[in-house]
């Protein structure tokens, strides 16, 4: 590694030879600068990723000496790190216990979490011991991330000299091509003319200076075919100015905010990111497109992106290697036993090439709250108490979105339910007529959950998730405009003495999983990232979203590289981080393993080991009971479960009616929980009609969860 800046070579370098004249780039190189071109020859594309993000975070906002070592905990495992802590041998797979015995002095901060119940999340003292009753929220950090965001965008020329992805919580692609164009001709009048005889293939003057300064950056080695004896062309000059771009802005995070970031400037995203790891923390790494091999050749692929999961270990496989010098060694041909496009987008790639674009779409697409359980779920009001904590998560990140101005507002909800091996997914459309209120999504919410429940086998339940997606601009999408804004309006009075008026939370950008993969640019690789399409109502056993999810924080995230598929896993919470972690070895941990479900039991019967359960269960099992709705015998073991599937039924109905009738007002202030005309129901109506919700013994019961 050096960090030699260019050498001046020689006294009279221009006037030595033609060739020193000219540079290898043309006008139309330079021009295509200016477009952004993929192709360009001298494009510069940054990566800023956040050191240690969610520990330097903490350390913000508790006021930690920066010197002090420190972790920041999910339930019993670390999920970041600060640098002085890793000194001590720290990573993300040890627990909060092997942390303090390697780093006594360490402070370990757990993330904030939404006690069941609570109106909003909150740093909770106790909250590792709440895995059961607590989620996860990464409020703190998404808050974080939006200022970051913010800082660097305040940093660049307006557009469309400005391009910039946010490509997940801590980290930023900019293409700097049509910025550091407008320098060149600033500095350098010389490329501002025209082209001789107009024609654009004329090679542009070579550049008059031959000595780069690179001020504190980590310059990568030259090629072996490569010296710093030779002057330096407008490539390395407009890596030059990324560079210096890269530094003001990280010093501005730094000045504002206080946190430290790494910078990569190289030509494309893949090296950019690549460049952004390379020395941590604090520091930036450029790579010349001179230095593409040289850096190259040392680095495993499977620290490239897309190449740090499934499809990595395919190739790793298939050709025995993980060094990107010995696969250089493989034809194109032999690659392509991978597929075609993905054998040639493997070829390009390790060979540094990526023309993929920054895509500077920042609109969130959708939003995602989800947790996995151990212990598992068991009834449906358990279950309902985890919709109303995700429906008040997603709803204050719509709030923040604009959906009460109607600025953008979400099509669709689904949720994910995970039982054993099976994974339900169920969807319905988000009217979008009326008011979009928190208390139509926990209905719609708990709606798709009773279809769950519908279709039997319900519990136990290991995950579930919640999102909305297919965000539209309200105003350009909405016919029924006028009738809308006034409820929104009302919404808003009504919600800003409530709970989430002090709620802001800020914006994660997010895709729908399926259309993650379909991002990846290179067309060839899709096969590793679209999943197989369902229907609307899907029972999918191979292929299961929370798998994928959990896949893919061990793969990918772990190794500090961010696929698109890793955003995915940075918004998805716990669905994916839970597995990351050891699993704690609190007595519930038993349940999870046990082969019997736990709610086959009551709870006050519940004995102590596996062979007492069995036969606990054998016994249970010969008894049945009469369900006076149905009028039918069942075994005792399925009683909770019949009885949820009697209470899904009507709830099914009892909102499909409510949805008839309520269409075109808005929807009354209930209790949550409770579809409205139940409330004043009694027991024992008759069985048959409709649109009454019936024998709602224990529905009643379970719904009775007061304040959510
Ligand atoms: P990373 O950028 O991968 O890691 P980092 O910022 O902690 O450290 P580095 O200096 O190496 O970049 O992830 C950003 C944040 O995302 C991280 O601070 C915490 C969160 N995260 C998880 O919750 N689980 C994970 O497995 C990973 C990789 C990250
Ligand atoms: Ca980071
Ligand atoms: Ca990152």
């Amino acid at each position: 590694m050096s960090s030699q800046p260019f050498v001046q070579s020689s006294p009279f370098p221009t006037t030595s030879g033609s060739y020193r004249r000219k540079s290898k780039f043309t006008f139309k190189h330079l021009s295509q600068l200016s477009h952004y071109s993929t192709t360009c020859p001298l494009r510069v594309i940054a990566h800023i990723d956040l050191d240690a993000f969610y520990a330097q975070c903490e350390m913000v906002r508790l006021g930690v000496p920066e010197d002090q070592p420190l972790a920041v905990q999910q339930w019993q495992g670390l999920i970041a790190i600060n640098y002085p802590a890793r000194k001590f041998g720290l990573n993300r797979h040890i627990t909060n216990t092997e942390a303090h015995k390697l780093c006594p002095e360490l402070i370990l901060q757990h993330v904030a979490t939404w006690k069941e119940g609570d109106e909003k999340w909150a740093y909770h003292e106790d909250a590792a011991k709440h895995i059961a009753t607590h989620k996860v929220s990464l409020d703190p950090y998404r808050r974080e991330s939006k200022k970051i965001f913010a800082i660097i965008k305040d940093c660049l020329p307006a557009a469309p000299l400005q391009r910039v992805e946010k490509a997940s919580i801590d980290e930023v692609f900019i293409d700097l091509s049509a910025q550091i164009h407008s320098v060149l001709l600033d500095r350098y009048p010389e490329l501002q003319g025209p082209p001789p005889y107009d024609d654009p293939t004329e090679y542009l003057p070579r550049p008059s200076i031959t000595a780069l300064n690179w001020d504190t950056d980590a310059l990568v080695d030259l090629d072996a075919s490569e010296t710093e004896d030779d002057d330096p062309d407008w490539d390395d000059i407009a890596m030059l100015i990324g560079s210096e771009i890269v530094r003001s802005a990280r010093a501005k995070i730094r000045e504002e905010l206080k946190y430290t970031c790494s910078g990569g400037v190289a030509r494309n995203k893949m090296l950019a990111k690549l460049g952004s790891g390379h020395k941590k923390p604090n520091q930036q790494t450029v790579i010349r497109n001179r230095a593409v091999q040289h850096f190259l050749g040392d680095l495993k692929f499977t620290k490239i992106r897309n190449l740090g999961g499934k499809l990595g270990d395919e190739v790793v496989s298939m050709f025995n290697t993980d060094t990107i010098k010995e696969l250089l060694e493989q034809p194109l041909e032999q690659l392509k036993r991978l597929g075609d496009d993905t054998g040639s987008w493997l070829y390009e790639t390790i060979r540094g090439e990526d023309h993929s674009e920054v895509n500077p779409r920042t609109q969130i697409k959708s939003m995602l709250s989800a947790k996995s359980f151990r212990p598992f779920v068991n009834t449906f009001e358990q279950a309902v108490r985890w919709l109303r904590i995700f429906v008040a998560d997603i709803f204050s990140r719509c709030v923040e979105e604009g959906v009460l101005e109607n600025k953008r507002r979400p099509k669709t909800i689904n949720l994910h339910h995970r039982q054993g091996s099976q994974t339900r997914s169920k969807q319905s459309p988000i009217p979008q007529g009326k008011a979009f209120t928190e208390e139509m999504l926990f209905d719609l919410a708990k709606n798709l959950l009773a279809q769950v429940v519908v279709d039997g086998r319900a519990w136990p339940c290991a995950n579930l998730s919640l999102s909305v997606g297919g965000f539209e601009d309200g105003v350009a999408d909405n016919k029924g405009i006028g009738g809308f804004l006034v409820r929104g309006e009302e919404a808003k009075a009504m919600l800003t003495s409530g709970r989430h008026a002090s709620d802001a939370q800020t914006e994660m950008k997010g895709l729908q999983p399926s259309e993650k993969r379909r991002k990846v640019e290179s067309g060839g690789i899709q096969r590793f990232f679209i999943p197989r399409e369902g229907s609307r109502d899907d029972v999918e056993q191979s292929h299961d979203p929370f798998r994928r999810e959990e896949d893919r924080d061990y793969s990918e995230l772990g190794s500090n590289s961010d696929s698109p598929e890793a955003i995915d896993a940075a918004h998805s919470d716990e669905a994916g981080r839970l597995t990351l972690l050891k699993r704690p070895s609190t007595p519930e941990n038993h349940d999870v393993e046990a082969d019997i479900p736990p709610d086959f039991l009551p709870p006050s019967a519940q004995p102590q080991s596996l062979s007492q359960r069995i036969n606990h269960f054998q016994q249970q099992s010969l008894d049945t009971y009469f369900c006076s709705r149905c009028s039918t015998h069942l075994p005792l073991t399925d009683q909770a479960e019949h009885q949820d599937w009697h209470f899904a039924k009507d709830l099914e109905k009892d909102l499909q009616a409510q949805e008839r009738s309520n269409f075109d007002t808005p929807t009354p202030r209930h209790t949550p929980g409770l579809p409205q005309k139940s409330q004043s129901r009694g027991r024992g109506r008759p069985v048959g009609s409709s649109s009454t919700v019936k024998g709602r013994e224990k529905g009643q019961q379970q719904l009775a969860f007061g304040k959510q």
